[in-house]
């Protein structure tokens, strides 16, 4: 059914109403842009969505993206208005509360139907980007009658105006993304004032120069909006919309200006704002006929769903593609099989070649990982040899070149992972991850299984000195709840980090990788760095050390330790390719490998800073001992860097005496 522009206007007041009512009952969030975008918001989900309240997470739903997240209550609106399950109208009425899945900005493990966290401004419409991806590669390997879906985004002014818009759109023009549809509320008011304040960007003209097409319309009505959104929506190339809107629009004495961007109307502006608009109902309440407008939207989706299921059923692909959706790996023993291979080899490479070896072990087995890199493929080895360029004559492949576009490939990367059906992973030097650490944190939040490959992982990169040399950045890694920091110190442990990365739907992971060769250390054991740390040797003479080392630093304590057995000092060394596994043990475990005995010296070498380290030496005799670098590295070949800065066995050895003396 098409519903005549006569009734659109109510079902945007509703938007409207609860959206005010929400934020003035928690006397906090953000009545503007809910309220701005409203009528295009009812456009889209009436007219160009294609959506099934019932089933939120059906495979070839449209994707919807309010990368303005700070104006949740749009989408709790909507999805509430459409008949989702969640929120309820308590949910709503609890906007902001603890308890509340209506949560301050919207959070993909809340509610199903919120597709991904956003309010970091930027990130949602550059997620949307590798949802579109996952859309086009899904759909050359599945074909049109499974995989046919648009990714539409409601954006801000301050998502176009963030550095990640750029690398962002960037990609989507050059690959040609045209099921990607963004609006922009243009509104000309940012939380400051005025947007002239700050800035004077043309930006259709930026974004027509990055390949995209640009339509505009007036924001408030029905038919312009619903001309611009067709005309979006037949477009071949990724396409902008400039919804003009008045921030705030319903509320009268204070839509426009930019007080209306943050915070409660106050009870009089809310009594203004329903004469204003003709909404005589409570708080929280929605006319019968209203409601059934919107319940109606439904029933449409809900036919198109069960014609896709349908197709699905039909279709000799349909296995496959449901398991990938649901994320679950395939049964191969071909992996397994070469893990066991791969133990009783003497392989001396770097673990970022080490990851490309066993990169050509998983890829072929695992159709659904789609690999890349922030141009350093070569030195990432993030390219197995079975997987082709992902390019706009070729959506098969499975190989994404993103371009100088750390913070964008990573975003990408959580799109591509919220979408579904893939499994990416992406790389750069770890040095940049900083550059996009906000959407490592976001995969974290998000629960997405991204994979970064983040290579040349400490001094031991050498002569392109401090500018590339992480020096902090695993350690920092670290303390991103729900991440995975892998150090692999070897050829296998790299494989087995692999592995579990790979096994984690729920978590992402950083594999941090080296340059330089490392010797094979381990020739037993089953997926020991599943544990999070192991003892990779045994003290042979009476233990009174137990050394814990990670990625490259766990050959030098190999080293530490014969020097120290040689001398009658008996000593562990533990790999802990992992300290959030570790952490996870139970404490049976933890304490047989790392014994809370205080006669026992327990030491940490890491090529990086010590703080946080103390965690597992300090339980310790004379309070444990912490080799690291806690200052900038420097330019030299790195066996130079490594003993200038006391990473080798003459000068570990004597502080280990020592403190055992005192
Ligand atoms: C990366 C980031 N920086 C800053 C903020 C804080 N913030 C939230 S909304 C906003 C203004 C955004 O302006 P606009 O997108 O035009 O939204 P409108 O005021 O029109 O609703 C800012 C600075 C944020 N959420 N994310
Ligand atoms: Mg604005």
């Amino acid at each position: 059914m098409t519903l005549a522009a006569d009734r659109l206007a109510p079902m945007a007041n509703a938007i409207r109403a609860l959206s005010m009512d929400a934020v003035q009952a928690a006397n906090s969030g953000h009545p503007g842009m809910p309220m701005g975008m409203a009528d295009v918001a009812t456009v889209l989900f009436s007219k160009f969505l294609k959506f099934d309240p019932a089933q939120p997470k059906w495979a070839d739903r449209d994707r919807f993206v309010l990368s303005a997240g700070h104006g949740s209550m749009l989408i709790y609106s909507l999805l509430h208005l459409t008949g989702y399950a969640s929120p309820t109208m308590d949910d709503i009425r609890n906007f902001r509360q603890l308890g509340s899945v209506c949560a301050g900005h919207p959070e993909n493990f809340l509610i199903e139907g919120v597709e991904c966290t956003t309010g970091p401004l930027g990130q949602g419409l550059a997620m949307a980007v590798g949802m579109a991806m996952a859309e086009r590669q899904l759909n050359a390997t599945f074909g049109t009658d499974i995989v046919d879906h648009k990714t539409w985004v409601i954006a801000g002014d301050g998502c176009l105006m963030e550095g990640i818009n750029h690398e962002a759109i960037g990609l989507a023009g050059t690959l040609k993304l045209g099921r990607l549809k963004v609006l922009w509320d243009n509104n000309k008011i940012t939380i400051d004032g005025d947007t002239s304040l700050s800035t004077s960007e043309d930006i259709p003209a930026r974004y027509r120069a990055s390949g995209w097409d640009v339509f505009e319309c007036d924001g408030h009505d029905f038919a312009d909006i619903e001309r611009a959104l067709a005309e979006a929506a037949a477009s071949d190339k990724p396409t902008l919309v400039s919804c003009k809107t008045v921030i705030g629009k319903g509320a009268p004495n204070k839509q426009g200006g930019h007080d209306v961007h943050g915070s409660a109307l106050g009870d009089a502006e809310v009594a203004a704002a329903r004469e204003y608009l003709g909404w005589t109902s409570a708080p929280f309440e929605v006319p019968a006929e209203i409601l059934a407008d919107w319940r109606s939207l439904g029933e449409k989706g809900a036919a198109a769903h069960a014609e896709w299921f349908g197709r699905l059923a039909a279709s000799d692909k349909g296995e496959e593609f449901s398991r990938r959706m649901a994320g679950e790996l395939p049964e191969t023993d071909a992996i397994r099989a070469k893990l066991a291979e791969w133990l009783e080899g003497d392989s001396t490479v770097a673990t970022r070649k080490a990851s490309e070896n066993w990169l050509n072990v998983l890829a072929p087995a695992l159709p659904e990982m789609i690999g890349g890199s922030a141009d350093l493929t070569g030195s990432n080895n993030t390219k197995a040899k079975c997987q082709e360029p992902f390019t706009p004559d070729n959506y098969g492949g499975r190989y994404v070149y993103y371009g100088i576009r750390e913070f964008g490939m990573a975003a990408a990367l959580n799109g591509m992972a919220l979408h579904g059906g893939v499994i990416p992973y992406g790389g750069t030097f770890l040095i940049f991850s900083d550059y996009c650490r906000n959407a490592i944190r976001l995969s974290a939040l998000q629960q997405t299984r991204a994979i970064y490959v983040l290579t040349h992982d400490s001094i031991g990169l050498g002569e392109d000195g401090p500018t590339h040399q992480p020096v902090e950045h695993v350690m920092s890694l670290r303390m991103i709840p729900n991440l995975y920091v892998f150090r692999p110190a070897d050829v296998i442990e790299t494989a087995e980090c692999w592995n579990v990365a790979l096994e984690s739907q729920d978590t992402p992971s950083v594999l941090a990788l080296t340059r330089q060769n490392l010797p094979q250390l381990r020739k037993t054991g089953d997926m020991l760095s599943a544990r999070g740390a192991y003892t990779l040797r045994h003290a042979e003479a009476d233990r009174k050390v137990i050394i814990v080392a990670t990625g490259s630093e766990v050959e030098l304590a190999v080293k530490v330790r014969a020097e120290l057995e040689s001398q009658g000092i008996g000593t562990d060394v533990v790999s802990m390719p992992c300290m959030e596994l570790f952490a996870a043990q139970d404490e049976a475990y933890q304490h047989e490998i790392l014994p809370n005995d205080g006669s026992i010296l327990k030491v940490s070498i890491e090529a990086g800073v010590t703080m946080g380290w103390e965690r597992y030496t300090a339980q310790s005799r004379n309070g444990g001992l912490n080799i690291g670098l806690d200052r900038f590295g420097a330019s030299a070949p790195a066996k130079d860097l490594f003993a200038r800065f006391g990473f080798t066995v003459e000068a570990i050895v004597p502080k280990i005496l020592n403190k055992l003396s005192v």
